[in-house]
Formats: C-alpha cells, structure tokens, sequence
C-alpha cells in the first residue's frame, strides 16, 4: 500500500477524528495541511479534491474519499483492529447514534463556514455568536450525556474506544476552545478524559501536529 495522503487542518474537528482513526488503525500517513482560515479549501485546486471544499479527504488505496464518518467506516472495513464500529447490530446502531449526535446535530451548526455567515452577511455579534456556538454544543451534549450514560464504561460504550469516543474528543475539544463549560457531562468527560489518555488520540491533538 502506498502511503495514504490526508487533506488536513490541524484545527478542523473532522480532520481530527480521522487522524484518530488512523493512529487508532496503525496506518502511517502524509498530513497535507489545507489552511482554512487562508481560505484555501475554496480553491479550485481542492476542489477537485473535495467539491464540498471542507477537510479531510483522503487518498487511500486509489481511492479519493471525503466524509469524516464514511472514511472512519472505510478504515474500519480496510483496517478491521481494532473495531470502532462494533458487529453486533444493537451495540452498532448505539455507536452510530451517538457518533451521528455529534457528527450531524452539533458540528454543522458550529462549523467555520456557518460562524463566518453569522458575523459576516448576517452581522451578529461576537456575543451572540458565542451564545449560539454554547447554545448548540450544550443542546447536544446533553442528550449525548443521556444517551451514553446507562451503558458507558471507560468510553461511551463499555472499556473500549468506538467510533462514539473518536467523534467525542475532538468535538469536547472544540468546546473547551470556545470556553463552553462540559462539568454537567461527567459521562462524557470521563470518556474523553480515558480516550485523550492513549497514544494514539494524543498523537492526533492539534498541538501534536508539526506544521510548517
Ligand atoms: N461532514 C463533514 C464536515 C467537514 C467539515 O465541516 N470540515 C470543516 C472543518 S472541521 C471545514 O472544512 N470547514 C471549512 C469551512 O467551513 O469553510 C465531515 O465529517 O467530513
């Protein structure tokens, strides 16, 4: 296999979870930064890369794949050890709930684009964008917190990291960054806490990354 070529940004969220799951995989890779706040993801040049113009893609077996959670899924299938995404199909449907929570109902309302309309063609205040930006992340959080809750161990399910905690620690990352307080989420802090605690999701943090 040829080295895979990630399209990155040592900030995006989702450019996060997937250095997690390559880390997680075993997989070396070439992180190739697209600089988001330089605008570089509109370029025609990622473009051909990504037409949606957001990070990651990545280039992994001749293949071109965009989509945090469909790339995270390929390596799963690709890369079987260990499992993010467990067989069975009640715990399975559990994991991907709870991924989908963060993926699809908290990070598009708070991704870049979305905050740069809010205090750009809409002229919304700094405050108010703040607000909006807690505003989601707690209404997320917080049915995540009860959602995990009754089966969570370690992680969000049981002892071992799934695609739920790979979402998680970016994402609870991201709040801390924009001083969101998460102490009403003691599930998901434990699970972020033990997860940020392996090499593998260290290694993937914004600030392990060399950028030049
Ligand atoms: N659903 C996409 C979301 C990707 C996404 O929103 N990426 C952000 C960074 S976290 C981005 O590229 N933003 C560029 C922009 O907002 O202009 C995925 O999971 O891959």
């Amino acid at each position: 296999m040829s080295r895979p070529v990630l399209h990155d940004y040592v900030r995006s969220s989702a450019a996060y979870r997937v250095r997690i799951a390559l880390n997680l995989k075993g997989v070396d890779y070439e992180s190739r930064q697209v600089n988001l706040l330089e605008g570089d993801q509109k370029s025609d040049a990622y473009r051909a890369v990504n037409p949606q113009g957001l990070v990651p893609a990545l280039e992994i077996d001749g293949h071109l794949l965009t989509q945090s959670l469909a790339i995270i899924d390929y390596l799963d299938a690709r890369f079987p050890e260990p499992q993010l995404v467990p067989k069975d199909p009640g715990e399975r449907a559990h994991v991907l709930t709870m991924a989908l929570a963060i993926a699809c109902d908290i990070h598009p309302l708070n991704n870049l684009r979305v905050l740069k309309y809010l205090s750009g063609p809409l002229g919304v205040e700094q405050d108010h964008r703040d607000a909006w930006y807690a505003h989601w992340v707690h209404e997320g959080f917080a049915a995540l917190e009860t959602l995990a809750a009754p089966r969570a161990g370690r992680f969000l399910l049981g002892d071992s990291p799934t695609m739920a905690d790979v979402l998680l620690v970016p994402q609870m990352f991201n709040a801390r960054r924009f001083n969101v307080p998460v102490e009403a989420y003691p599930t998901l802090v434990r699970a972020d806490a033990n997860a940020c605690a392996i090499d593998a999701f260290a290694r993937a943090h914004p600030d392990a990354q060399q950028v030049n």
